[in-house]
Formats: structure tokens, C-alpha cells, sequence
């Protein structure tokens, strides 16, 4: 280990190193009791089976939590995909390849927005990894797999300790004929705040070098000019670059003028000049209805000559009919989600949609009998997150008063009940309208989205009306997210800010009208990543490097817990959150044939400080770990 303290440091690993090096630098000799990989996953699972997992400490727990039982996989050589596409001829090509095809091409949602907008963004990768290989062999006619980006960056290092990275090139081995794609919040990284344009670069670099092939690229406000360097990185890597129009209001009320046909035809050409090979239509809240479906849809396609990819959520219960009359004015790419991940804040039904195409022209040629298995399987997934579920139990047309995104609403409604006004659920839902309507009515999605929730939260809690806030008499103490927003830190919104009430928030400080990331000075990646090498106290990959660019402190803490309980993400899910059973015997892959075998036994009581001994079987051996019981 001190032949690897000295291999590993950042002064021997940026050859800044001098012939005193080893006198000069004490903690080489810092060598803490290794424990093996296996040791600190015993350590893990002794810990829950004590204090129980955090995570889902308070949560409804699942009755009789288990495995999910997977479909026959073969392991066969898979028929090729749309991968092979891109791969062999370029992202060129595969809009060419798109834009030929008759059939409803489809993007399967379930591995991202499905749980990001129905279990917090909480499944984990063990559960997508395992049944990988199963789309590989009987869906390789899908169009992509959306697996990565939006929050899920964000809650596998905080709340699952997992490693993104690890998920995207497990994901990227098993199925090696489907496109992965992610979603990309344009300057804002896979965050809530502007990074700088290096930051950004490197961060989609590193993205495509792990195995991501399809970039949907939007940006909070809509604004173009905020998305042309994260457009530009993703074109610079040779993977596909699909530009998002975040869709918001209703074309057809007269009512609505702002956000008509003519503003969305216009920034589908911007998007088109500025390179991207998809255009994508994102309607977040689920808000675009059937009839300006087929309008938009038709527009897009006269005026524009890229390939469109329509995504939405089933927040009303109607978003199949506006994937229905998608598909018959011509939009050559639906996003959906397996069925029994499907519906209310998620995305409409993959099985359902394909039934209703089955034997028309759009016919999606996917098989039947699969989806049907996968929605078994997801069934039982989805079982072992019950504690993650939100309490909404139809599809409600309250939706389109409030507008909010479908990954957002059952968050927001969490942050109520942890605010302690659930019950006025109501007034929040009024309140996030009236927040938008003073703001100008802005286009609302991650982070955009936040800010609005965060003022309507504040306005509840504090018992503030509109009047109040707008009333330039009474002082009122702004969300951070509001104040930031209105400087400018964000972008600049459509129609620009509403003058009064930006200068209120602001007091005196100036606003700023430029692209953010050109005001930011560029990140020094060389002093930062010392910086992160030093916390951590050993050499990061350059993947580990961007999650630290990304989250400085989330990945600080996280690699703070692998180090003391190793890669927790080869668990299964219902050992990770609810420990084992007396008996109950494991089988943990913890690399390329290396597999351990974990059968729990017993806990003793607590000793004098309180700490207890758990009984393992480690390979047929007995081993014990020690654990304070914190309780
Ligand atoms: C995200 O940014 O995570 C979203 O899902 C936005 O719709
Ligand atoms: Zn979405």
C-alpha cells in the first residue's frame, strides 16, 4: 500500500514531485487497514440490518420484498440495431435512417423519466443492468434506450451510492445494438445552475467516451443561445445531437399568444441552423392535447428537415391520444414507457401504444409478448420502491392550469409534506400558476421549474397572496433560486422580465442580459481536480472527475462511503434498502467472474458501547462485523 499511496498522489501523479518528495509528504505513510471488497459489503448490509437504511427510514416499506424474477435471456449474439447505424455511418445517417422509416420509431423512457417522475429518480442500477440484456435480444428494433442524465446523475451518488458512470458503461456493455440516450439541461450540465463552458464540454466529452450516443439538449428558458455549446460538444463527439423545444401553453387558445405555432416553427429552424440532427418536441407537463399535436407535428414537418421525437407525460391521462395523433401527422419518433411504469406523471404506455398502431402504417413493429414480459418484470421492481411512490392516483386536467412538469410534480409535492402544508396541496398547485403568470409565464422545466416551485412554496407557507408580493411597499424575503433567476443566472426568458418585479427582487443589483456561461471565467480542471484528489485522498478517473465538476460535495461524499462500504450498487435492491432475512442467502456479482456468497445469521445484542456483532457467512466461512447500533 505505500508502493500505491506514492503511485497515487496527485505531487507523484503531476510529476511535481522532488527528490524529498517522500520525506516532504508524511501521509504517504498513512496506510489504513485495507478491507477487502468483500468485508465493507458486510459492513454495509450489518449496518442496515441495525439502523436500517436511511434512505428509506419513515417510508412505507414493501411487504415481502424480493428479487424480480427475470424473463429467458439466451444470451445468443443480438441482431443488430440502430446503434450499428450510428456506430458504421455517423449521426448523418441515422437521421437519414429515421426520417426513411415507416413504421413509429420508439424511445423506452423506463430506465430514466419513468422513475425519475413515479420513485423519485430512485431505481437503481442493479435493477436496469440485469434486465439490459433482455431488450438487447428482443427490442433491438427500438429506436434508443433513455437511461442516463436529468436527476438521475444527481440521486445515484447522493442517495443511492452508486456511481453514474458505472451505470452508463454497464448499461452501454449489455446492450450493445440499442442507442443510449440522455437528457442534457444544456448549460446546466446534469444540474440546476450554469457551469462554465469548459465544464460542460468536459462533462459531454466524458458522456460519449462512457458509451452515450443520443444527447436531448434543452435549455431551461428555451433559449437558443444557451444551448449552443453544450449542441456544439455533443456534435464534436460524433454521437447524435437532438435539440429540444420545450413545448409550454396551448397553441390553440387565442388566449395564449406568446407561445403559438409561429414561436415554435421559428426556434425549430434556429435549432436546426445551430446543427442539431434531431429536433425534439419536450413537452414536460404533458401539456400539448391531441388537436395541436396534429398542427404542430404538421408544421414541424413542412418547415423543418430534421427527424422529430415527440416526448410527454400522462399527467392528464390523455397523453396516448396526442402520441395517437403524433403518430398519424407524421412525427417519426415517440418517447413511452414500459406499462406498468407508465401513466400519471410518467410517460404514456409503450404496450398500449404499440397495440393501438399494431397493423396500421405506423405499426412500431415491437413484439408484443416482450413488452408483456417486461411489464412482469417491472411490476415487481417497481414493488421494492413503494416508499418512493407519490399518493396521486389519476390523471387530472388540473394540470393544465398549473403547468407543471411531470419530473417535478411529484417532488414538489414531497417538499410540501416535508414542509408540513401537504393538505394545502391545493393552494400550492394555485400558487405555482400565479407564480408563473408574475413572472411573465415562462417556459418551466429543470431548474426554470424550481424556481417557480420554490417562490409558490414560500408564498404558502408565508401566507403571501400575489397582491403582497407585488406590492412594492411590503418587503419580501425572495428564494435565492428567485433572485438568481431574476439576475439573469438562467438565461434570459422569452419576452424578457417582467420590469417591476425584477427591480423589487433585485433592489439594486444589476441584472445581466448576456449568455451566463461568457461572463463565467473557465474552470482551472488542473487545480480543481488536485483539489478533489486531496479530499478524497487518492488519483480520480476523469469520470469521477466530471461527477466532481458536476457535485463537488455529493461526490466527495460519495466516494466517502465507497471507500468505507465499497461499491454498494452490486446489492440487490431489497438487501440495499431492507437488509436480510435469518437464512437468507445472497449472491452478489461483484466483478467478471467473482461472485460472493452472503447468508445472513444473526445479531447479537448490543455490548457495553452499544455496538453490535452481525453474523455473516462469507463463501461458507464464518465472518462478523461489528456495528454501532445508533438507535
Ligand atoms: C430533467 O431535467 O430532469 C427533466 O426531466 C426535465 O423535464
Ligand atoms: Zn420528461
Amino acid at each position: 500500500t505505500f508502493l500505491e499511496n506514492v503511485l497515487s498522489h496527485p505531487k507523484f501523479r503531476g510529476g511535481e514531485y522532488t527528490t524529498k518528495f517522500i520525506d516532504d509528504t508524511p501521509e504517504l505513510f498513512h496506510m489504513p487497514k485495507r478491507r477487502d471488497r468483500a468485508s465493507r459489503l458486510l459492513r454495509f448490509i450489518g449496518d442496515v440490518m441495525v439502523n436500517g437504511n436511511d434512505e428509506v427510514a419513515g417510508r412505507v416499506h414493501p411487504e415481502n420484498p424480493h428479487v424480480a424474477r427475470l424473463p429467458v435471456i439466451s444470451g445468443d449474439k443480438v441482431p443488430d440495431g440502430a446503434k450499428q447505424i450510428l456506430d458504421q455511418k455517423g449521426p448523418e445517417a441515422v437521421a437519414k435512417w429515421i426520417k426513411e422509416e415507416k413504421c413509429l420509431l420508439v424511445t423506452d423512457t423506463t430506465f430514466r423519466d419513468a422513475h425519475q417522475s413515479l420513485l423519485a429518480t430512485r431505481v437503481r442500477t442493479s435493477d436496469l443492468t440485469s434486465i439490459a440484456p433482455y431488450y438487447a435480444e428482443n427490442l433491438s428494433n427500438l429506436f434508443s434506450m433513455e437511461c442516463w442524465g436529468g436527476a438521475t446523475f444527481d440521486v445515484s451518488m447522493r442517495f443511492l451510492k452508486e456511481c453514474p458512470w458505472e451505470r452508463l458503461e454497464k448499461l452501454r456493455a449489455t446492450m450493445p445494438n440499442l442507442l443510449t440516450q440522455m437528457l442534457l439541461r444544456a448549460s446546466n450540465g446534469v444540474g440546476y445552475t450554469n457551469y462554465p463552458d469548459n465544464v460542460v464540454k468536459y462533462f459531454v466529452k466524458q458522456s460519449a467516451d462512457a458509451g452515450m450516443d443520443v444527447f436531448r439538449v434543452f435549455d431551461s428558458l428555451n433559449w437558443v443561445e444557451n444551448m449552443r455549446v453544450a449542441m456544439d460538444a455533443v456534435c464534436e463527439t460524433g454521437k447524435i445531437c437532438e435539440a429540444a423545444i420545450c413545448y409550454t401553453g396551448d397553441i390553440l387558445d387565442p388566449a395564449r399568444p406568446k407561445y403559438d405555432l409561429k414561436y415554435y416553427v421559428n426556434m425549430a429552424k434556429e435549432l436546426e441552423a445551430a446543427g442539431a440532427h434531431i429536433l425534439c418536441i419536450k413537452d414536460m407537463a404533458g401539456l400539448l392535447k391531441p388537436a395541436a399535436a396534429k398542427i404542430l407535428i404538421k408544421a414541424l414537418k413542412d418547415e423543418v428537415g430534421l427527424p422529430i421525437h415527440f416526448h410527454t407525460h400522462d399527467t392528464s391521462g390523455i397523453s396516448a391520444a396526442t402520441v395517437i395523433a403524433a403518430a398519424e401527422a407524421g412525427v417519426d419518433v415517440v418517447d413511452a414507457c414500459i406499462d406498468s411504469m407508465s401513466g400519471l406523471t410518467s410517460q404514456p404506455s409503450l404496450g398500449s401504444i404499440a397495440a393501438a398502431l399494431r397493423n396500421t402504417e405506423r405499426d412500431t413493429g415491437l413484439n408484443d409478448a416482450s413488452l408483456q414480459e417486461l411489464s412482469s418484470y417491472w411490476e415487481q421492481v417497481r414493488a421494492n420502491y413503494i416508499g418512493f411512490e407519490s399518493d396521486i392516483k389519476s390523471g387530472t386536467s388540473d394540470v393544465y392550469h398549473h403547468e407543471m412538469p411531470g419530473g417535478q410534480y411529484t417532488n414538489l409535492r414531497q417538499q410540501a409534506r416535508s414542509l408540513g402544508i401537504e393538505e394545502r396541496w391545493p393552494e400550492v398547485s394555485k400558487a405555482y400558476a400565479n407564480v408563473n403568470d408574475m413572472f411573465g409565464d415562462i417556459v418551466k422545466v429543470t431548474p426554470s421549474s424550481k424556481v417557480v416551485g420554490d417562490m409558490a412554496l414560500m408564498m404558502v407557507t408565508s401566507d403571501l397572496s400575489r397582491a403582497d408580493v407585488e406590492n412594492p411597499d411590503k418587503e419580501i424575503a425572495f428564494p435565492e433560486s428567485v433572485v438568481s433567476f431574476f439576475k439573469g443566472d438562467l438565461g434570459q426568458p422569452v419576452g424578457g422580465f417582467p420590469a417591476a418585479l425584477q427591480a423589487k427582487v433585485l433592489k439594486d443589483e444589476i441584472a445581466i442580459t448576456d449568455r451566463p456561461g461568457s461572463l463565467m471565467p473557465a474552470a482551472d480542471l488542473d487545480a480543481e481536480r488536485a483539489e478533489a484528489e486531496k479530499k478524497v485522498e487518492r488519483a480520480i478517473s476523469d469520470y469521477e472527475f466530471a461527477s466532481y465538476l458536476m457535485y463537488p460535495q455529493v461526490f466527495i461524499d460519495f466516494a466517502l462511503h465507497q471507500r468505507n462500504f465499497g461499491r454498494v450498487s452490486v446489492l440487490p435492491t431489497p438487501a440495499f434498502f431492507y437488509g436480510m432475512d435469518v437464512g437468507e442467502e445472497l449472491s452478489v456479482h461483484i466483478d467478471q467472474g467473482k461472485t460472493l456468497i452472503i447468508r445472513f445469521r444473526a445479531i447479537s445484542d448490543p455490548d457495553d458501547e452499544g455496538v453490535r456483532t452481525v453474523f455473516f457467512e462469507l463463501n461458507g466461512q464464518p465472518r462478523n462485523v461489528k456495528v454501532l447500533d445508533r438507535s
